[in-house]
Formats: structure tokens, C-alpha cells, sequence
């Protein structure tokens, strides 16, 4: 299966200028990933709120409730992206305030290269996007400039 396919795409599209929380899970130490995505929403005109590597669950939930994103962007590069994947975004589902809000993950997910069923998994438990390390930049790209403005607040 294509990175592609893991995309639930937005078919609202938005102009006004969104906020997006970028950050890395509990267990995850690295920060370039961090650094890259911000520059990359900041390009697109998106004003960025980086949470930084070892955010615990309980950190991101907050920081979404606080800020309402138009978008969580998880980045993870550790190799245990399936498993803390999987756990926070059933914490971020079950916060009835966060549940139609955009969530998308993204890195070196596992230590075995790209894995599209686990990725698959990930879109099951409530991700709305997918981005393993072979997918197209320019995929996450469109993706946010198609992202409807204001679903959290
Ligand atoms: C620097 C580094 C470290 C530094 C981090 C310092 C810091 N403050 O950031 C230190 C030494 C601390 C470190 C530690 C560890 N590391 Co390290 N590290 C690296 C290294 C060499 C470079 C990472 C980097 O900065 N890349 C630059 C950024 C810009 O690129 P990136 O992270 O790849 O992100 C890109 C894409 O993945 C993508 N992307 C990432 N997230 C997202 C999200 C979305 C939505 C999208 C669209 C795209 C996207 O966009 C980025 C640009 O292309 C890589 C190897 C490598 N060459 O990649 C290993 C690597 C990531 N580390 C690895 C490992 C295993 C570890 C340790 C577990 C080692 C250990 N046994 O202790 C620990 C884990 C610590 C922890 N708790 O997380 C492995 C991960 C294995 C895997 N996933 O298959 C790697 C790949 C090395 C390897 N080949 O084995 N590491």
C-alpha cells in the first residue's frame, strides 16, 4: 500500500493561517525532525507551536486544549513510533474536545523500514494521516493546505 493511501485528505479547503502543534512522543529524544517540520509549516504560512522531543501524553493533550490547533503533527525517528503512536492518539480520541481534530504522524515509525500495515493500523485508531519515512515532503504539504481552519476551537 502507497503512503498515499493512509491519507484521509480534508475536502474543505481553508485560507486564513493555521495553527499547528508539531511535537515528538514520550519515549522519543530527537529534535532535528522537530526543527525540519516547523520550518516546513512556518514556509506554508502555518504559526507553529513545537512542544520539543520526550513530550508526555498528558503535555500534548493539554497543549491542544490550551492552543485548539488546526493541527497535531507527531514526528518520531526512535523506532517505537507504532507502539507510542498507538497509545497517545487513544488518549487524544478519548478527550471528547480532541476528537475531531486533525492528527497526523509521521518519521521512522518502526526499525524495520516503511510498514504499511502498521501504518494502517495507526489511521484505524484515529490518525488522520500517516507519513513514513518514504513518503513525498510535497504529500504533506498539500495536506495542510487543504486543512479546514477552526475544527477544535
Ligand atoms: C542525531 C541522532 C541521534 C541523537 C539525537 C540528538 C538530538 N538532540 O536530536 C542521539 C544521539 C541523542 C540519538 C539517540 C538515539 N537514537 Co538516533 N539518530 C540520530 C541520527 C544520526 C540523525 C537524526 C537527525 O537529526 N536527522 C535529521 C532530521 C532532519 O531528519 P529525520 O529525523 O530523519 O526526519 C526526517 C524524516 O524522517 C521526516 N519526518 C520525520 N518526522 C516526520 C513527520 C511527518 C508528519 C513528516 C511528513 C515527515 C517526517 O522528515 C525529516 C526530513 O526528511 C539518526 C540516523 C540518521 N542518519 O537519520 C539516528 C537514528 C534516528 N537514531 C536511532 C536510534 C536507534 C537511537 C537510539 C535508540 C540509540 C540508542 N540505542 O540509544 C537513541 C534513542 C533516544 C531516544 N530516547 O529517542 C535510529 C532509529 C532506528 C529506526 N527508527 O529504525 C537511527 C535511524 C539510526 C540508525 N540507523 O539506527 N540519535
Amino acid at each position: 500500500m502507497r503512503a498515499m493511501e493512509l491519507v484521509r485528505c480534508p475536502a474543505e479547503l481553508g485560507t486564513a493561517s493555521r495553527t499547528v502543534i508539531v511535537s515528538s512522543v514520550s519515549s522519543d529524544s530527537h529534535t532535528w525532525n522537530l526543527v525540519y517540520l516547523q520550518l516546513v509549516l512556518e514556509e506554508a504560512g502555518c504559526r507553529v507551536v513545537n512542544l520539543g522531543p520526550c513530550a508526555p501524553d498528558q503535555l500534548i493533550v493539554a497543549e491542544c486544549l490550551r492552543n485548539r490547533p488546526d493541527l497535531l503533527v507527531v514526528s518520531t525517528v526512535n523506532g517505537h513510533g507504532f507502539q507510542d503512536g498507538s497509545r497517545l492518539i487513544r488518549v487524544l480520541r478519548n478527550h471528547s474536545e480532541l476528537r475531531q481534530m486533525p492528527v497526523v504522524i509521521g518519521g521512522k515509525l518502526g526499525i524495520s523500514g516503511p510498514d504499511h500495515r502498521s501504518s494502517a493500523s495507526l489511521v484505524d485508531a484515529g490518525f488522520d494521516g500517516v507519513f513514513e519515512e518514504d513518503a513525498d515532503i510535497q504529500l504533506f504539504r498539500s495536506f495542510v493546505a487543504a486543512l479546514p481552519v477552526g475544527v477544535t476551537s
